[in-house]
Order: C-alpha cells, then structure tokens, then sequence
C-alpha cells in the first residue's frame, strides 16, 4: 500500500439509528459548518466527497421493529452498507477515508470498505471510551453503536438475515484499544476469550500517553508497514474536553493526549482510514457545541499530519 495518500475521500454520515439520541445526525454539517472541508484543503490535500449525504436521513424503513435486542436493525443495516460503499470507493482509489459521524454503528460500515480494499493487512486503532463489541445476545442497551466490532470480527452469527453481509474481516489480533473506561461485562468477557489487546485510561495513567501509542502500534504493526484504521468516538475524551455527545464518561483523555495519538498515528504515514464520530450538537449549551465540533476538526487535522511547529 502506498503511504501518505495526498487525496482525502470525505464520507459525511448524518446517522443516528445505532442509538436513542438525535442530534447526532447533525455531527457531519456542524465540522463542515465550522470548516473542516478547507481546513483539510489548506492542508494542501485534495478531496472528493461522497455525494448524496441527506439519503441517510432518508431511507429509515417505514417499520424497523427490534430483532431481538437490537434497536433499528435494518435502518443500521441499510445505512452502514451505504457507508461500506463509499469508503471502498476512497480507498480503492488511494484516497485516505475520512467519515465524519454519526454515531458508531456505521464503522460496521468503514470497516468493510477499508478491509474490502486492503485485507487483512490493516489494522484499527480503537479509541473510545467504550469497547463497541457487545453482540446481539451480550448487548443490554440493543444500541447498535455498542456492537459494530462484534460483526466485524465475526463473534455473531454469519447467517444473520440483516447483517449476514458482513464477514469478518478483521483478525482479532489486528485490532487494539486506547481509552476504554466504561466497557460491559460481557464484553470484559469477550476481551478476554479472545486476548483483545486494549489499552484503557489506567493504562494511560500508569504509562503515559506516549508509552501507550507506542506500545499499541507495536502491537499491531510493529514495523509501522500495514494500513491502519483509526475509529475516534469523540467520547474517548474526557467530557470537560468533548462534552457534546451521547455518552460521556468522566476520567478520559485530556486535549493534549487525544491529539497526541492522532499525531502519532500520523507520524507513522500509514493512516488510510479515519472515523471521527459521535459528535452531538444538540447536547448541551452553545459552548459545548462549539468545542466539541472544534476539538473533533483539529483531531482531524492532527491525524492528517498538522504538526505544532
Ligand atoms: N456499551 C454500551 C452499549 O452497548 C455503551 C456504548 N456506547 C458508546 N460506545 N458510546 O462508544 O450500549
Ligand atoms: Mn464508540
Ligand atoms: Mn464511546
Ligand atoms: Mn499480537
């Protein structure tokens, strides 16, 4: 693969349906309005964009009714294939994805188009605060943004109806977490089975940020050779930082150690695919939607490789 990708294919998801709160639909027009789009071309970068962003909205199913626990099962389905879609197309072409959420269920989506073009040789950089691998039958909430993991490493039934399109195509020793501070039991459980390495924010304060990217990336491209991933939950920061989305958790990443692991990762020039998601402007007072929207631009710009000095 080639490093570097001097082209940002841009994929603008106004989806909410992996959970209950509305607001997050309006994350991908709110870093637009703020400027992302010529902050990333004053970058010197080229971009296309994906067309037809308000379909998300439209193609909610007129009767979606829960399959099992699962909340908007189809509505989910439909718009994370769409999503898969149009990150094939960036990366097919050499473009860097770039997916401005919406919240995490259409990494299901990301996850496919990145590993349809590049295989198993990618790897994801996880950061959240949350470990989004509850499956169908672990999940409490039925809230698909908990689960995109558990379809994309292939820990659900393959035969599923709505999501039997996504095989696993990621191995479970490509993945690795950074900021996890509120994950389920069952999925303590599945971390262990499945020796899942994650770095959470104990990690973070034992080690230090910088130990912690370092020992990730050896973990899961230790020669810095392979294609990585990074799926950014904006909730991975500490709520005083990104207060304005769905499910804060306090104790979480400072400003400096968010940015830090996007500058590491861009450092690296092996970034082929970027997720920024769960940004929700309708949280919270104008102040935290300003610095919400704003900390997710400059977590972009950083992972593309805007450096302080
Ligand atoms: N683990 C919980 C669930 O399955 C919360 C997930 N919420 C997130 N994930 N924001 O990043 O519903
Ligand atoms: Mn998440
Ligand atoms: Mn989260
Ligand atoms: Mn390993």
């Amino acid at each position: 693969f080639l490093k570097n990708p001097q082209t940002i294919g841009v994929t603008c998801v106004p989806f909410s349906g992996g959970q209950p709160k509305g607001g997050v639909d309006d994350g991908p027009v709110e870093m637009i309005r703020f400027g992302i789009l010529d902050q990333i071309a004053g970058m010197g970068y080229e971009t296309t964009i994906s067309e037809g962003m308000d379909k998300y909205k439209t193609m909610r199913p007129a009767s979606d009714p829960p399959v099992g626990k699962l909340k908007n099962p189809r509505y989910v389905s439909m718009a994370a294939r769409r999503v898969a879609d149009q990150v094939r197309a960036h990366c097919a072409n050499g473009s860097m994805a770039l997916t401005l959420g919406g919240d995490h269920s259409i990494a299901m989506g990301t996850l496919v188009g990145s590993t349809s073009v590049y295989g198993d040789d990618l790897c994801v950089l996880w950061v959240d605060a949350h470990a989004d691998i509850n499956t169908p039958a672990t999940t409490d909430s039925g809230n698909l943004h908990g689960c995109p993991l558990s379809f994309i490493l292939g820990l659900c039934d393959q035969d599923d109806e709505l999501f039997g399109w996504i095989k696993p195509c990621v191995r479970k020793d490509s993945l690795v977490y950074i900021g996890l501070r509120d994950v389920d039991s069952g999925e303590k459980a599945i971390l262990r089975k499945h020796g899942i390495k994650a770095f959470s924010m104990h990690d973070v304060d034992r080690y230090g940020i910088g130990k912690v990217v370092e020992m990730a990336l050896d973990h899961v491209n230790p020669e810095r050779s392979r294609p990585i991933h990074m799926s950014f939950d904006v909730d991975a920061l500490d709520p005083s930082v990104a207060p304005a989305t769905g499910t804060p958790v306090r104790g979480g990443l400072t400003f400096r150690e968010g940015h830090y692991i996007c500058e590491a990762v861009a450092e690296t020039g092996c970034l082929v695919a970027l997720d920024l998601v769960e940004v929700n402007p309708a949280l919270g007072d104008p102040e935290s939607l300003r610095q919400t929207v704003a900390v997710g631009c400059s977590l972009v710009r950083c992972s593309l490789g805007e450096t302080l000095l």
